[in-house]
């Protein structure tokens, strides 16, 4: 264990924790249609069927079932604004449980590498702008999610006790901001706020009623769409060789209102309805602008698919293909194309459209 690295001859064997949810999906089809599944490497994509990782002995069962030598740890209790407002007890021992379940488990059948997933809302609210990741501790964080932003924080405590009590261990997290994309939770109740807007759209336009958009409009977000981010666990995997977190995010000036937001909604959804403000509902946080500096130190080239309309790719194929055959190095080179509405959003109001009566919502 004392170099806790796998020989590069030994395939790797990844399990991946919350594998059936939005950025779990997204892993699936980031490794199966664009990276492939080298020759004896297994891929193991968990759900809650599998087994409940709140309960230490499921957890431990699964993984000596699998014997895992890579884990990607997803699994979570997740959910919007008002679900957090909700249910912070719920939120705080949920997450307390499948953490210490998860990563004792790994630890236990000697997994090499575990890259577990923070987010930007655990970030102290009264803070300096922009957020970086050495800031994760600096105070309490938003009142309206308590207490999965102190649990998450628990997952960076648990890999430096891991790394100092058992030599060697690299266990680490990577920090998201908001994410969106097909397979997406649209519950309109517990969602978050962009497929909140594309469901509400698309039932607002079926039944001519005014949309909806919660709160003021003004707070802003930064949203980094589902592949792009699978793209980065992956290079974070294998490449990655910090325990310090890092944080996983569009650049700072990417970040946009919620009213911009909920233009593109609009827009891509082609919603020709009059758009309204509830201003009596919360606005949450009004920031958590993160700086991805740390990424552009290691990935100066990575491209994120844009979330504003305005440049994009001339053919994404062949610029996803070129990713994997630089494996190791996250370098990309793209030519400017025709102006399009944002595809990353299209891709997500297209899917949700499609798989209306199986999306959940
Ligand atoms: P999601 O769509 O809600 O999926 C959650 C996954 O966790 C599902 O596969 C679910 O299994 C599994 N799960 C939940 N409770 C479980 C339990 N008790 N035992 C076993 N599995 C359980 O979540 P997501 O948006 O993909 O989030 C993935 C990770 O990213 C989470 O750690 C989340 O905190 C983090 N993150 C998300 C965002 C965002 O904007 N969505 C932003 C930053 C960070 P079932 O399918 O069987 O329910
Ligand atoms: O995405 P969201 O639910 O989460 O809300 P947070 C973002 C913003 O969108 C808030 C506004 O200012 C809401 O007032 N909003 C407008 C809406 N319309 C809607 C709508 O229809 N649905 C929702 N949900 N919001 C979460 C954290 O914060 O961020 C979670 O609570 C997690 O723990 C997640 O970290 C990534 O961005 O405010």
């Amino acid at each position: 264990m004392e170099d806790n690295i796998l020989d590069q001859s030994t395939p790797m064997r990844v399990l991946v924790t919350g594998g059936t949810g939005l950025v779990g999906r997204a892993i699936q089809h980031v490794v199966r249609e664009e990276r492939g599944i080298r020759e004896g490497e297994e891929w193991i994509f968990l759900s809650s069927t599998d087994a409940n990782l709140m309960d230490a002995g499921e957890t431990r069962e699964v993984f000596q079932k699998h014997q895992p030598t890579h884990v990607i740890h997803l699994a979570a209790m997740v959910g919007g604004l008002f679900k957090n407002m909700r249910a912070n007890l719920d939120f705080w021992r949920n997450n307390i449980y499948i953490n210490d379940n998860v990563l004792q488990a790994a630890h236990e059948v000697d997994a090499v590498q575990v890259v577990s997933c923070l987010s930007t809302c655990i970030f102290p609210d009264k803070t300096t702008y922009p957020i970086d990741e050495t800031m994760i501790h600096n105070g309490p964080p938003h009142k309206s999610n308590f207490g999965y932003s102190y649990a998450k924080r628990m997952l960076n405590v648990y890999n430096s006790a891991y790394h100092d009590q058992e030599r060697g261990r690299f266990y680490t997290a990577v920090i998201p901001t908001n994410v969106f994309g097909p397979h997406d939770n649209f519950n309109i109740k517990d969602g978050h706020v962009l497929p909140g807007l594309i469901h509400k759209a698309y039932i607002a336009q079926k039944e001519g009623s005014p949309l909806v958009v919660w709160g003021s409009g003004t707070p802003r977000r930064q949203f980094i769409y589902s592949l792009d981010l699978a793209r980065l666990f992956l290079w974070v995997l294998t490449e990655y060789k910090e325990v310090e977190p890092i944080i996983l995010s569009v650049g700072e000036e990417e970040e946009v209102s919620i009213k911009e937001a909920a233009e593109a909604v609009v827009e891509v959804m082609r919603f020709k309805g009059q758009v309204t403000y509830d201003t009596a509902k919360a606005d949450g946080q009004f920031k958590k602008t993160a700086s991805n500096a740390k990424l552009r130190q290691y990935c100066p080239n990575f491209t994120f698919t844009p979330f504003k309309q305005g440049t994009f790719i001339h053919s994404t194929g062949n610029l996803r293909k070129t990713f994997w055959e630089n494996s190791g190095e996250c370098g990309l080179v793209f030519t400017v194309g025709l102006v399009l509405p944002s595809i990353a959003l299209k891709e997500t109001c297209d899917w949700f459209v499609a798989n209306y009566d199986s999306a959940r919502k």
